[in-house]
């Protein structure tokens, strides 16, 4: 459906102009306030009768007191949207029930009772795409967090661990193929063109890993021999006419299985892995056991439809999602507070695979990048939480880059700080202590202390402490010793306004001034507010590389000289570490100019220090291309206002914005015949898949400079690459810096791109996120007229996500001066909120930068959150306003 018509704005819509939420409505979870379940649901037993707009759902529940849990007189099963046609226990029909607030609560006497529930649901209805719906014509279920509730009453928690039998039945020609977890242990033809499945899931499990799908799917299979020489069938199951792009997939999926026994000692404890790619879908994959469902975004790639960085994500998400297979559904959860359990470790594991798959140093800037984008500035905003949080309204607000990146950097030192094999038998014992369990953070951190042999008390502080620390890093040279002196501040963040310090572990090395070698790196641990480490055998005065290979989650501010940045950006043998010295370059003067305090004169240095460092990296020969390009990235504007309002309290986005383009315009001015020589040098890299990714990405960083000094030769350049195109790297790279400019070749180009891939919805997300991104002076207007394209559908969740998160991310049109970007994002809220309040909650964030952001800026961000807050909102969003506001 179009934007147009189901767009809803409170004054357009009276009954949501004067309904202000009740926050009673949406009571505060408290971690503190954990209790056990009173019941074990040993066995769980569920008969879906499968339609499109009806489905019904006989549960069949045993249920056995729990003996660790104080005894009740009653169960409390979670509902959500159910139609309830009936109740039984022990046989019997049960006419002592009572509906609260949703859920179902039966008095239970015996220690033991047989628990059977008929409910009916409509998955046609179901926007917010949690528990079963519809999506293309086939039926799919997403349970995490709390999605289960709305299939059947159940105590929808993961720390109640059943074993599943499911039947499924339904009309054949629409459903050919019933998917459930686990096994497949029967099936047969019923009547009225009906057909039925049966599977079982020996494993125990919670609610949230439970799936099923029913569908006109096809699959691509192989097959998978483990460690101890079990072959377990793979398949990846789409739809028809998407077959030909599951190659990339199933590689993964093999890879990361092979990689998982490897690395940590891990095999696949089923016969079967299910992999089934829908194209609504509110997030990017999810584990079920046996029975993963995915976006089709982290599916399905061919070279012609998906860039290199597609491929990547593909491969990363397929790895973590079967990597949850041990850390996730054979050690679960006990409660969601403990999320990062599963999560945190699960980013780490995946991490390292891809480092190990295409090379440590490009991905682990590309790590901390995505941190410094998404996770650093919710530390340093409203919505800032510990890594284990202490309460929520809506857990599916908590699915975080803290709870997830930070959690995966907390779990990384670990590892530095206990070495690769150290850290290994402690994840051993973790995996053995716990297998079946569903267990806590304390249990992890307990296992890596006793495998690892690690002291983590004070650390436990970063499970509980939330903020970016910084580092004030001082260094002193006097006769032949040098002393660093590192001060940590861990800022206040809302409900916790006094910090402890923490252990932060930092590798260091101290280079000569005149070579740039240094005589080995050390690790250092920073445990106190402020401490001092002294090395001795430095004649003169040393140059400090810290925080090499990004060890730990902080931000650094140095002492560094211009001089000694650029000797760590020549020469440090640290890849990371020359990354940082080239952005921190780049961030001490576009911080400084964009509060309006350089003078000139520092000023021209400035600029003249960075076209010579970028100069330098553009000659110097031993860098292989990918690298290459990481160092020429200048620092992304969300990166340089988070060090803005750092340094001055609050930043000023259009400052930023102008700033740094002024710099690329200058850099790509004076390095034009550099860039040029680079740009054809790369183009005449043939392509492959695996090969000449680094010579891609290399072509896409030099039109983009050249596109701003020289923006006609850069549209001709951009052309001709659009057109010679021969996979989606090239094509979207050239086709995104012409989105930018104000050429003919540019409306050519976006309409050639429609036309071409207009039967890919994944391809015209694209089409709508480059014009959304681009750097065009009418971008905003753009942007409402793709609101108002017939291919946009808000119901869509990737297709709102390729318009909405790419504008909030493009700082030309989210904070142009008169407020008219928050203003668009508000009404967008306003309008998903009530069809698909999860997607809907997401997109709060950007709004929420009101208290860092310059004051005029800052008063039309607010008074956005007030008029959104004013409406008759949904948990998620009510939660993500609120706290925007609190704070
Ligand atoms: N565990 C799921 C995320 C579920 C999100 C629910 N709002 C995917 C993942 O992290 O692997
Ligand atoms: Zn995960």
């Amino acid at each position: 459906m179009d934007i147009a018509t189901t767009a809803t704005t409170p004054e357009g819509n009276p009954e949501l102009a004067d309904a202000a939420p009740n926050p009673h409505d949406h009571p505060v979870i408290r971690r503190e306030d954990y209790a056990p379940y009173p019941w074990l649901v040993p066995e769980t037993r569920l008969e879906f009768d499968l339609g499109l707009d009806a489905t019904r759902v006989v549960s069949k529940l045993t249920v056995l007191r729990n003996a660790r849990a104080p005894e009740a007189d009653s169960i409390r099963l979670e509902g959500d949207g159910l139609e309830l046609l009936s109740v039984k226990v022990d046989g019997e029909p049960a006419n002592n029930w009572s509906i609260d607030d949703g859920d179902l609560i039966l008095p239970l006497s015996a220690d033991a009772h047989e628990i059977e529930i008929a409910t009916e649901i409509d998955p046609s209805a179901n926007t917010k795409l949690e528990g079963l719906y519809a999506s293309n014509g086939m039926l799919c279920t997403q349970c995490e967090a709390e999605g289960f509730r709305r299939i059947t009453f159940f105590p929808d928690r993961p720390d109640v661990l059943s074993t599943y039998s499911v039947r499924m039945s339904g009309p054949k020609d629409q459903f050919p193929i019933l998917l459930c977890n686990g096994n497949m242990v029967a099936g047969g033809e019923g009547d009225d063109g009906t057909h039925w499945a049966e599977w079982h899931d020996p494993w125990p499990k919670p609610s949230y890993l439970f799936a099923l799908v029913a569908g006109d799917l096809v699959a691509n299979s192989s097959t998978f021999t483990t460690m101890s020489g079990r072959e377990v069938v793979l398949n990846v199951w789409v739809r028809k006419e998407d077959l030909s792009r599951t190659d990339h997939a199933l590689r993964s999926l093999e890879t990361s299985m092979k990689w998982d026994e490897e690395v940590f000692g891990r095999e696949y404890d089923l016969d079967l892995y299910n992999i089934v790619a829908v194209s609504d879908f509110n997030m990017g994959a999810m584990e079920n056991k046996g029975l993963n469902i995915f976006n089709t975004k982290y599916v399905l790639a061919d070279p012609e439809t998906a860039t290199d960085a597609d491929f990547d994500a593909i491969e990363g998400v397929i790895a973590h999602e079967y990597f949850h297979n041990w850390s996730g559904n054979r050690i679960t959860c006990r409660d969601w507070f403990q999320l990062s359990l599963k999560e945190g470790f699960t980013v780490l594991r995946d991490q390292l695979f891809s480092q190990d798959m295409r090379g440590e140093a490009v991905k682990r800037i590309e790590d901390v990048r995505i941190l410094r984008l998404a996770q650093f500035p919710e530390d340093a905003g409203p919505l800032a939480h510990p890594i284990r949080p202490d309460s929520y309204r809506e857990i599916n607000n908590f699915y975080t880059a803290t709870v997830y990146n930070k959690g995966a950097e907390v779990i990384r030192m670990m590892r530095v700080m206990a070495g690769t094999d150290a850290f290994r038998k402690g994840t051993d014992l973790y995996f053995q202590r716990h297998d079946g369990e569903a267990a806590t953070c304390e249990d992890f951190i307990k296992a890596i202390e006793d495998g690892a042999g690690l002291d983590l008390k004070q650390f436990r502080l970063w499970y509980s402490q939330a903020g970016t620390p910084r580092i004030a890093a001082r260094l002193a040279h006097d006769g032949d010793t040098a002393t660093i002196t590192l001060k940590q501040t861990v800022p206040p963040t809302p409900g916790q306004p006094d910090k402890q310090a923490m252990p932060i572990p930092l590798k260091i090395a101290l280079l000569d001034p005149a070579t740039g070698t240094h005589s080995g790196e050390q690790l250092i641990v920073l445990d106190r507010p402020e401490q001092s480490f002294t090395f001795s055998g430095h004649s003169a005065r040393p140059v400090l590389s810290i925080n090499r290979g990004f060890t730990a989650p902080v931000v650094i501010e140095r002492d560094a000289s211009g001089e000694d940045l650029m000797l760590l950006a020549r020469h440090d043998d640290d890849p990371f570490a020359r990354y940082e010295a080239m952005q921190e370059l780049s961030v001490s003067h576009l911080v400084a100019a964009s509060a309006g305090a350089l003078a000139d004169s520092a000023r021209t240095a400035g600029e003249e220090g960075l076209s010579q460092a970028f100069a330098a990296i553009l000659d110097d020969e031993a860098l292989d291309d990918a690298m290459r390009g990481e160092l020429l990235l200048l620092p992304t504007d969300t990166y340089l206002f988070e060090q803005m309002a750092n340094a001055h309290g609050r930043a000023d986005p259009g400052a930023i914005h102008a700033e740094r383009e002024g710099l690329k315009a200058l850099l790509a001015k004076r390095l034009a015949d550099k860039l040029r020589a680079h740009y054809d040098r790369c183009t005449r890299v043939a392509f492959d898949y695996e090969n000449g990714r680094g010579a891609r990405k290399m072509k896409s960083i030099c039109l983009n400079l050249l596109a701003s000094s020289d923006p006609e030769e850069a549209a001709a350049l951009a052309a001709r690459q659009y057109k010679s195109a021969d996979n989606m790297t090239d094509r979207q790279g050239a086709l995104g810096v012409l989105a930018g400019l104000d050429t003919p070749e540019r409306t050519h180009a976006l309409l050639d791109f429609y036309n071409r891939f207009n039967d890919n919805a994944l391809v015209i997300d694209k089409w709508f996120t480059i014009q959304a991104l681009s750097l065009h002076p009418h971008v905003v207007e753009h942007i409402k007229a793709l609101a108002e394209h017939p291919d946009f559908n808000i119901k869509n969740p990737n297709r709102a996500r390729s318009l909405y998160m790419a504008f909030a991310g493009n700082p030309g049109a989210f904070h142009i001066a008169d407020g008219e970007g928050y203003r668009m994002l508000a009404d967008f809220i306003l309008a998903l909120d009530p069809i698909n309040p999860q997607t809907a909650a997401r997109f709060v964030t950007p709004l929420g930068k009101w208290k860092r952001i310059e004051e005029t800026r800052s008063a039309l961000m607010k008074s956005e959150l007030e008029r959104i807050a004013k409406a008759k909102l949904s948990r998620d969003t009510f939660e993500q306003v609120s706290r925007s506001l609190e704070a």
